[in-house]
């Protein structure tokens, strides 16, 4: 049996490590697989390095050094064609030597598409293309969606109990999980460009939004508040660390000269948006934040902010944290999970984890 699908299987779990941390680059990854008369070994591997270069493949060409002669590299992505910052990946490929070329995924890049997988067959490369593509489309999903909508992906995170509620109004920040899934609600940010939040949370339960795991602190993203009215506070907890973690202000553009003034000298960069019918108009905005390489973007809460996304169809990723245990109590104003089952079908699960006494299950969009 081929072992081509665990070694590029091996290359997608690697890929997963920088998600988010590549900037306006996909985070790829190469694995080289050599037979030197014991079976196959791994004699190299990369992933694109935080920021976006060096691309994976001169990574892992570097670890495998001579070695990589002779090898497969398997690669989620075509490698690319062009003279960027870096040379083109397939004829660095080609100069190490490398006998075969097993690919997931072509790459949108019109720089690239399709060249790269020619290059390599042009110096006489067995290339395979398109193995895995479905399982490596997901990771790279953030960067297809924007080369081809030219849009932010959006992941919505809720967390429901037991009883189907995401909190009790005017109580702040309820506990619906447990530390185990909360942790994991942490990665999940350190994953995206950018957290989102509307305005009536912002209010409500005065957030930080940042990643407050051990050792990855500095990969908190930016943070960013729906306020077409300009309603947020001075005061608020966003606003006092926007000199440190990066703070937008989505508005509607009609904010009294004196209050910009005192946001913007507090660090937070005000976003003017297209209003439409007393709410900022979504798809405008993720045009607005690809533009400038927020390309994946986590929405989490509150409900309204939820049901807008949903309702236009714009989730295109979906964690629904779980809880075991119900919350509602009585003389508390509790408010429902903005999903209902109708809109759960517009989703496929591809996995669920359990965390502690909860479980985490992550959807993607159901095509067509
Ligand atoms: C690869 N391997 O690890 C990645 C690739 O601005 P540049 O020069 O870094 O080029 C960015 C483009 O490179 C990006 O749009 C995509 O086409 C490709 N990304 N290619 O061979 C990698 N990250
Ligand atoms: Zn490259």
């Amino acid at each position: 049996m081929s072992t081509d699908p665990r070694y590029l299987a091996a290359a997608i779990r690697l890929a997963r490590r920088h998600e988010g941390l590549t900037g306006t680059n996909p985070s790829v990854a190469c694995v080289l697989v050599r037979d030197e008369g014991h079976g196959p070994v791994v004699v190299g591997s990369g992933v694109t390095a935080i920021g976006g270069r060096p691309h994976a493949e001169p990574l892992a060409i570097a670890e495998a050094g001579e070695r990589a002669r002779g090898a497969t590299a398997y690669v989620t992505l075509e490698p690319c064609a062009h003279h960027g910052r870096t040379p083109p990946c397939a004829e660095t490929l080609i100069d190490a030597g490398i006998a075969r070329v097993v690919t997931a995924h072509t790459d949108p890049d019109a720089r690239v598409s399709g060249r790269g997988h020619a290059m390599l067959r042009a110096a006489g490369i067995d290339v395979e293309a398109g193995l895995l593509g479905e399982e490596a489309a997901e990771g790279l999903s953030a960067y297809l969606i924007q080369k081809a909508s030219k849009r932010a992906q959006v992941t919505l995170k809720l967390a429901v109990s037991a009883d189907g509620y995401i909190g009790a109004r005017g109580e702040g920040q309820v506990p619906v999980t447990g530390p185990v899934a909360r942790a994991q609600s942490h990665l999940l940010r350190a994953g995206h460009h950018a957290i989102l939040v509307g305005v009536a949370t912002a209010l409500e339960d005065d957030p930080m939004l940042t990643c407050r795991l051990p050792g990855l602190e500095a990969r908190s993203p930016a943070r960013i508040v729906l306020d077409p009215g300009g309603r947020m506070p001075l005061d608020a907890k966003l606003v006092g660390t926007a000199n440190r973690h990066r703070t937008i202000l989505v508005t509607g553009g009609s904010i009294a000269s004196d209050r910009r003034a005192a946001l913007t000298a507090a660090g937070c960069e005000l976003m003017p948006c297209e209003i439409a019918n007393g709410r900022i108009a979504l798809p405008e905005l993720l045009e607005d934040l690809a533009a400038i390489g927020i390309h994946a973007l986590l929405v989490e809460g509150g409900a309204a902010t939820a049901r807008a996304f949903l309702e236009e169809g714009l989730v295109d990723r979906l964690v629904l944290f779980s809880g075991d245990r119900a919350i509602a109590r009585p003389g508390a104003e509790m408010i429902a999970s903005p999903l209902d089952a109708a809109m759960l079908e517009g989703f496929t699960p591809c996995e669920t984890l359990t965390l502690g006494e909860d479980t985490m299950t992550r959807y993607t969009k159901r095509e067509g």
